[in-house]
């Protein structure tokens, strides 16, 4: 397993990269783990309606993107967010999305969290397991075809190695050399499956070997690990020698969702001894070892963020909902008469409660 930050954020072969970048993958780590908490409090006292936390797997999501280039394109599942904060996203795009107000860019149609965001080449997250897999495939494969030096990301969980899609996607990636990245978040449980009842395999990672993809295990709680993984898999791709699977391994800390109780299924001395992993602490160690980060970085950082938190949720939250006819539109560019019926008659019945 590839491991360049041991646990006590120590390292002989550290790749190049900047220390303002390094500062700024640290600063987004935090801020998604901040947004996780205010996340779960929100549908816990009923202002939003459900809540995806990615507490644990922040090393994996910023370490990709921070290898990439911001043109390349992102098939995220649904614990990558932090991915459009690096990109530059304001934290109130994703929280308006949350609410479903009339500036959400979804106009409140979808769960909250399954977002997906235009600019920052953020594709929309796909409900059903797995379908993420082929559409980077595909996509990477019409990127080739256009001669563009662009690549596809795409994110998944160990429970979605046994879906048919993940067949498909690695195969035709595989025998077309599709430039895609095949990033197999590991965090050893698909709701309440553990990953012993998921495969037989010794390593998720030896499936790509029967695709004849080239792939490897890494630490995903060691953020420089998986950048250095990424960017070579990255370069790889961009040369046109195709696609590359990497298995991270990571744990998710949280609820599978805000709708999920894991002490139902696994014990609390398990999660204990990944918290002692947690991927924040071990990068924060590595900075502060370099001087680029200390304990007043640190106040500052969280206080700017949880402000910037509380604003955007103050401003969501007074926004009110989108106008009652986009129930009906983007469908049909010329409505139908019947939708146009029922659009009257839900009219009609608003006002009488108006
Ligand atoms: C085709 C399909 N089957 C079942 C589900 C229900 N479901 C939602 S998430 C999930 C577990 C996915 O686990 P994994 O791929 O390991 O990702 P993780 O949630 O752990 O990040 C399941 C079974 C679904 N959304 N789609």
């Amino acid at each position: 397993m590839r491991q360049v930050l041991t646990p006590d954020g120590n390292t002989s072969k550290e790749p190049k990269i900047p220390n303002k970048d390094l500062v700024k993958m640290y600063e987004m780590m935090v801020q998604v783990r901040l947004l996780d908490e205010k996340g779960i409090r929100l549908q816990r006292q009923g202002r939003i309606g459900f809540y995806v936390p990615s507490t644990g797997q922040e090393a994996t999501q910023i370490g990709l993107v921070a290898a990439l280039k911001d043109s390349d394109w992102i098939f995220p599942s649904y614990r990558e967010i932090g991915i459009v904060f690096y990109r530059g996203i304001p934290l109130q795009h994703i929280i308006d999305q949350w609410f479903g107000n009339a500036n959400d860019t979804h106009k409140g149609r979808r769960l909250s969290c399954l977002v997906g965001v235009r600019e920052a080449n953020f594709v929309n997250p796909s409900a059903p397991i797995g379908t993420q897999i082929v559409q980077a495939a595909g996509v990477a494969y019409g990127m080739a075809h256009k001669k563009e030096k662009k690549i596809t990301a795409v994110f998944f969980g160990d429970g979605a190695t046994s879906s048919n899609d993940f067949h498909s996607g690695m195969n035709f990636a595989s025998v077309l050399k599709t430039p895609t990245i095949f990033f197999c978040q590991n965090n050893q449980w698909a709701i309440s499956v553990p990953l012993s009842r998921q495969t037989a395999s010794e390593k998720i990672a030896d499936k790509a070997k029967g695709y004849g993809m080239p792939g490897e295990q890494i630490d995903g709680n060691d953020i420089i690990g998986v950048f250095a993984a990424v960017k070579e898999a990255a370069d790889k791709a961009r040369k046109g020698e195709g696609p590359y699977f990497i298995e991270a391994i990571t744990y998710r800390l949280g609820p599978h969702t805000t709708s999920d109780d894991p002490k139902k299924y696994r014990e609390d001395s398990e999660v204990e001894q990944w918290r002692a992993k947690d991927p924040i602490l071990r990068f924060r160690k590595f900075l502060e070892n370099k001087g680029l980060w200390d304990d007043k970085k640190e106040k500052t950082w969280r206080e700017e963020v949880l402000k910037e938190i509380d604003e955007a949720v103050d401003k969501a939250e007074a926004t009110g909902p989108p106008e009652i006819d986009t129930i009906f539109t983007d469908v049909y560019k010329e409505m139908p008469w019947h939708l146009k019926e029922q659009l009257e008659d839900l009219k009609q019945f608003k006002r009488r409660y108006e």
